[in-house]
């Protein structure tokens, strides 16, 4: 049986010794619980051609391509890759490409009717200090929130888009760029745990609907102040063929974006939905 090690006070655990173009039903499912568990699931050691990672995510749900079509693979789009093509032909850093996921917390995919289940990484390349990716709990953020808040968001649902209100859409062609917000409840039921969670975005949220424009940026930065709670975080520290999967249905995240830009931080990324339940 495979040994789960817990990494952080509430969220955050590895596993260690296993092969994951090898599984049996049972192991995978053992991993499976575990990342329900512990939300955030580093999987150590691994040595994967693409196409054997893209294969274990599947396991997990439907891939989806993300809507940054530059940054996607070009043999392989459902893969994203972090952290290449970082300098421009004129040689100046696209802090866009450098600075991707570290503008804030934020959950993936909030810009979908369907956010995405889970994101995945697979680490190719690693710099020699920083480039940490951070995680925190949202049940644990629910479970901060005062009564009297929990009462008031129990029907209010926020508005989101990609880029959000700073508008941050470099990484999206043109095309992309202008999308209609999609509403999600800002208090969310998870689906397979049944715990609830405060779901929210600052990133991409536009604003709260229903309440009038100052009282909508009041609430979005009072519930700012909800989302990291200091006893439910845990910082993963990347080694070379590490795969992290994290629940975007129960944690936030950000990257530290701290590495020094002339070294490489590569990895395939993979979004994950839910799978259309059977006809
Ligand atoms: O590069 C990282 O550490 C995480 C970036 C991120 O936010 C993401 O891939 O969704
Ligand atoms: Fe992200």
């Amino acid at each position: 049986m495979i040994e789960v090690r817990r990494l952080g006070p509430q969220i955050g655990a590895e596993i260690n010794g296993v092969d994951v173009r090898a599984l049996d039903d049972a192991t995978y499912s053992a991993i499976y619980r575990a990342w329900l568990d512990y939300n955030v699931l580093a999987v150590r050691g691994q040595n994967l051609q693409i196409g054997e990672f893209l294969e274990y995510s599947q396991r997990f749900g439907l891939v989806e391509p993300h809507p940054s079509k530059s940054t996607r693979h070009p043999d392989c789009p459902e893969v994203t890759l972090l952290g290449t093509n970082k300098f421009g032909p004129d040689g100046k850093l696209d802090m866009a490409i450098y600075k991707r996921g570290a503008e804030g917390w934020h959950t993936d995919g909030s810009y979908n009717e369907k956010p995405f289940k889970a994101t995945q990484l697979y680490a190719l390349a690693i710099p020699s200090h920083g480039g940490d990716t951070l995680f925190a709990s949202t049940y644990a953020a629910y479970n901060a929130l005062p009564e009297r808040l929990k009462q008031r968001l129990q029907n209010l649902k926020g508005a989101y888009v990609y880029g959000g209100r700073g508008k941050r859409t470099s990484l999206l062609n043109e095309e992309d760029r202008n999308r209609k917000p999609v509403f999600h409840p800002l208090i969310r039921t998870h689906a397979e745990t049944g715990r609830k969670v405060l779901y929210f975005d600052p990133n991409k949220i536009l604003y709260i609907d229903g309440l009038e424009e100052a009282e909508s940026d009041a609430l979005i930065a009072e519930l700012k102040g909800y989302m990291i709670q200091p006893d439910a975080e845990y910082h993963h520290k990347w080694r070379k063929g590490d795969i992290v999967i994290w629940d975007n249905r129960c944690s936030y995240h950000k990257a530290a974006g701290d590495y020094p830009p002339e070294e490489d931080r590569i990895h395939w990324r993979v979004s994950i939905s839910e799978r259309a339940a059977a006809a």
